[in-house]
């Protein structure tokens, strides 16, 4: 089966048959990471183009993002099965000012395949509220995500409240989302960057020693 037909309904915001085409890739015996980076990550860089341009609006990038929603829940079960004793645990979260989930979302998912447990605190997230979630979990990882220039320097609020917390020692901090690059972590005085959901569990070993 070939996956076109499974990124022209994300882009087409046709839930229904995101929810028949991932049912279908699956049992084609497509893996789910082939599923993300064949037909659904590239679905939404064409809806995010044709926004850009003017060709699309926001109501139609929001069905696309909700058959996408669809896609990303039916992969969930398949890449966080692992049934061994967490690695760790990692506290995430869309800045505040920010309402994009999709790719946290999916670097939870994939932490939680690589055995992390995940505590996803949602979108719009206040810098208290990361402090407080690290701190009753014991998190070793805090990522933090963000899709629009506006509120990048959120992130460094966030890694101030970890400070004034006294955490910020404690915890290493993965920052990501598209506009964010490694030389903007470095600035911000993060200790990782990750430019996909696959470098960001790469990134979340390395930190923690893990092989
Ligand atoms: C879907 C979408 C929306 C949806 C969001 C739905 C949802 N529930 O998430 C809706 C319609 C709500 C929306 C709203 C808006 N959007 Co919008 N949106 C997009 C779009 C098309 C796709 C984003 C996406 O989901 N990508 C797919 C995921 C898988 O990729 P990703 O998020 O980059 O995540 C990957 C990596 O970055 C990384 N990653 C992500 N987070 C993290 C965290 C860590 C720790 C690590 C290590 C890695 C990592 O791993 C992920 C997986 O590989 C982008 C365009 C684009 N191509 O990015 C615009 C875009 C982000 N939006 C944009 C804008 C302007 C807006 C609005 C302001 C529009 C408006 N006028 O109202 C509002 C903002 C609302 C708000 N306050 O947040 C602009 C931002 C421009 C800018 N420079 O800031 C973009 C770039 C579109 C454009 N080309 O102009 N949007």
């Amino acid at each position: 089966m070939d996956l076109d037909a499974l990124k022209d309904a994300v882009i087409n915001g046709d839930v229904k048959g995101c929810a028949v085409l991932t049912e279908v890739a699956i049992r084609a015996g497509h893996s789910p990471q082939k599923i993300l980076t064949a037909a659904l990550v590239p679905a939404m860089q064409v809806v995010g183009d044709k926004f850009r341009c003017n060709e699309v609006y926001v109501p139609e990038v929001l069905v696309a993002a909700r058959a996408m929603k669809k896609s990303l829940g039916l992969l969930k079960p398949l890449l966080t099965q692992t049934g061994a004793k967490p690695v760790g645990t990692a506290v995430i979260g869309t800045v505040k000012g920010d309402l994009h989930d999709i790719g946290k979302n999916l670097v939870g998912m994939m932490l939680e395949g690589a055995g992390f447990e995940v505590l996803d605190l949602g979108a719009d997230v206040a810098p208290e509220k990361f402090v407080q979630a690290a701190k009753d979990t014991g998190a070793q990882i805090v990522g933090i995500s963000t899709l629009l220039t506006t509120t990048m320097l959120g992130m460094k609020d966030v890694l101030q409240a970890l400070e004034r917390a006294e955490l910020r020692a404690k915890v290493k901090v993965m920052v990501g989302g598209a506009p964010v690059t490694q030389s903007f972590a470095d600035e911000l005085g993060a200790d990782g960057y990750g430019e996909s959901a696959a470098e960001a569990v790469d990134k979340a070993k390395e930190l923690l020693g893990i092989k």
